[in-house]
């Protein structure tokens, strides 16, 4: 497959209204979740539970794409038909999370590196096997006492930059995701430092990788306050700090990005949005890859109930539709 192609794959997940859900949450991470509703982590609860988002009527007019787990990818329907099939019928494009998990990072405190490598070229040509178009990996940059570090940053960056470039080579298209967490109580202007400084060092490792920045996605956090800082940023802020940090480090050749949602509420997620897109012309498509924002409400309506399936699906709807519209700059809060 041709960079063109991979730059066309890459323009249908940030086609127009629409964006990705990431409902690829391993295994730890979904038994979280799940422990929430006191609902034991089971694989074929995981499965039920992702069979009912998947097959919601409509989501298509809404969502691109979707990010699986490797288990996932693996998993069938009901009906006996695969995931990666169920969701390609509704012209859905399955993607894959490929890395193995943020680890403690040698020698640091408090400070991580995301694994996954080792063996990804042989895991990537499987995945692609298994319908899979596009990939993500996710590094986690946390903001503390003295930290990030700049090895940290580094580190990460260039497994990014790696994964991204052996993505391509095993066609398919990278999604890119230096997430800076929000947990802590720092303000605003350190976000956007800690995020300026971590997106250079990102698109510096990967022109070093010859990676195609046509080809591949970014997903970035926004620029927002930490959870626990006793200012929280308005919604003009956030809008205006994220748009002029991407401007200065995220080049025009970027197809899109697809912002995470990093444990912000549903409705504000779906507000800081709308309002970079209506701040208006951007070089590149400003979307959605959320998980929580997604995801929050269509858990609590489930309840591990499979009576609960309409509800699940009304709610992951519903979700999907706002954001939908702040991909025009056109959500109103009386749409909730
Ligand atoms: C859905 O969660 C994804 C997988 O996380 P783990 O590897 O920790 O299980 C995660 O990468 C997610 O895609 C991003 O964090 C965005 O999700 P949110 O919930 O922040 O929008």
């Amino acid at each position: 497959m041709t960079a063109y192609k991979l730059g066309k794959i890459a323009q249908s997940l940030v086609h127009a209204g629409k964006g990705i859900l990431a409902a690829d949450e391993s295994s730890p991470t979904i038994k979280k979740r799940f422990d929430r509703i006191n609902v034991p982590s089971s694989e074929e609860n995981r499965r039920s539970y992702r069979e009912m988002l998947f097959t919601t009527q409509g989501l298509e007019e809404f969502v691109s794409g979707v990010i699986l787990f490797d288990e996932t990818l693996r998993q069938i329907a009901q009906d006996g038909t695969p995931f990666p099939k169920v969701l390609t019928n509704k012209g859905i494009i399955p993607g894959i999370k490929v890395d193995k998990g943020a680890k403690a990072l040698a020698g640091f405190h408090s400070e991580k590196v995301t694994e996954g490598l080792d063996g990804l070229r042989d895991r990537l040509i499987e995945y692609r096997e298994l319908g899979a178009q596009f990939a993500k990996w996710r590094a986690v940059i946390t903001i503390g006492e003295g930290i990030p570090t700049r090895a940290c940053i580094d580190a990460n960056a260039h497994a990014l930059a790696r994964y991204a470039a052996l993505c391509q080579e095993a066609e398919l298209v990278p999604i890119v995701e230096p997430e800076v967490l929000m947990d802590g109580k720092h303000d605003i202007e350190r976000c956007e430092d800690v995020t300026t400084l971590t997106l250079r060092r990102v698109f510096a490792e990967l022109h070093e990788q010859n990676v195609i920045l046509e080809a591949m996605l970014l997903k970035p956090n926004m620029v927002i306050s930490g959870k626990t800082c006793p200012r929280q940023a308005s919604v003009d802020e956030v809008a205006e700090a994220t748009v002029r940090c991407m401007r200065r480090t995220v080049p025009a050749s970027v197809p899109g990005l697809v912002f995470l949602s990093g444990g912000q509420s549903p409705e504000q997620a779906t507000e800081n949005l709308n309002r970079m897109n209506v701040i208006g012309q951007h070089p590149w498509e400003l979307s959605f890859s959320y998980g929580r924002a997604l995801q929050e409400p269509a858990i609590a309506a489930w309840q591990g109930k499979a009576s609960n399936a309409a509800l699940v699906q009304k709610a992951l709807y519903h979700r999907a539709k706002c954001n939908g519209a702040a991909r025009y700059g056109n959500y109103t809060k009386e749409m909730e």
